[in-house]
């Protein structure tokens, strides 16, 4: 019989996988959804995420391996549907700086984007070096939007400010978001768009090269193309799709140290499940990439 605690766990695993002590990765579900601007719904992203996840083989085909066995323990979802996205930040922010101090590995799951800000902040802290790579359709790059700073459409920016930003996968912005990426001469912020990923052979190892030694990896799900991920808030034609992902994750996984992630802006359609089981998907193979059991 499936115990409570077992149910609400990535994955499903028995307390012997699953335990806060036993796991190098921990899972911290943020539902928040309150500064989209187009649909609604992304508040639901973690636990469609969770529940998609218990009907996945837990063998990893790829990589041969059964990646649970380093252990992944699930928090219980942060309570931070009704707080303004700023309280909402620095509760990620504390939750992913305490993991973080504990030598845990983790893993955010959205909920909307702007997330990432609180959990950067944190990255910044244990690991000074840390560079982001950064998959989305959008630039995510406006200095504010809807008359806030920490809007979904925010969070590039923000992230740029405190450490460096490579983003993947790009292919929609505003005038005003290229026109402030064109005065940005220092390096701290690259782009590698759809355009850059058909006519440069070599985009995964300019990515790879872009990025310091210890990376952390922000996935919008937006980035792929809506015919392989409708579920979200803001989709865009013409994304990426799941090989392609795969390649460019497997290559920075080997080439760079990946010490935590998020998957956001999974906004589920009832009844289409495919989506929801991408992204459950998606971390399990991230994770056996980072933590590949064999040598
Ligand atoms: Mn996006």
């Amino acid at each position: 019989m499936e115990d409570k605690n077992r149910i609400k766990n990535y994955t499903a695993l028995e307390e012997e996988y699953s335990s806060l002590k036993k796991s190098k990765v921990v899972v911290i579900q943020v539902p928040y959804d309150k500064t989209a601007t187009y649909l609604k719904g992304a508040v639901n992203g973690p636990e469609a995420i969770i529940d998609a996840s218990k009907k996945m083989e837990l063998f990893d085909e790829e990589l041969n391996q059964e990646t649970y066995k380093i252990g992944i323990h699930t928090m219980d979802p942060l309570p931070v549907q009704d707080l303004p996205p700023e309280a909402m930040i620095d509760k990620v922010y504390s939750s992913t700086i305490e993991l973080l101090k504990a030598g845990k590995f983790p893993v955010l799951l959205g909920g909307e984007h702007s997330l990432t800000i609180g959990s950067i902040r944190a990255f910044k802290e244990a690991y000074p070096d840390i560079s982001v790579l950064h998959l989305d359709a959008h630039y995510d790059m406006r200095d504010e939007y809807f008359g806030s700073k920490f809007n979904h459409g925010c969070v590039a920016r923000r992230i740029s400010e405190i450490c460096p930003i490579i983003q993947a996968g790009t292919r929609s912005l505003s005038k005003e978001e290229k026109d402030f990426l064109a005065t940005q001469a220092n390096g701290r912020i690259k782009t590698v768009n759809v355009y850059d990923i058909l006519e440069m052979p070599l985009w995964k190892d300019f990515i790879s090269r872009s990025l310091s030694e210890h990376v952390y990896v922000s996935i919008d799900l937006d980035v792929f193309d809506p015919s392989l991920m409708p579920a979200v808030g803001t989709p865009e034609p013409g994304g990426i799709g799941w090989y392609e992902t795969l390649d460019l994750l497997r290559e920075v996984s080997k080439d760079k140290k990946i010490v935590g992630f998020d998957v956001v802006e999974l906004c589920p359609i009832k009844g289409q499940v495919s989506s929801d089981f991408l992204a459950a998907k998606l971390i399990y193979r991230l994770l056996g990439y980072i933590f590949p059991t064999k040598k």
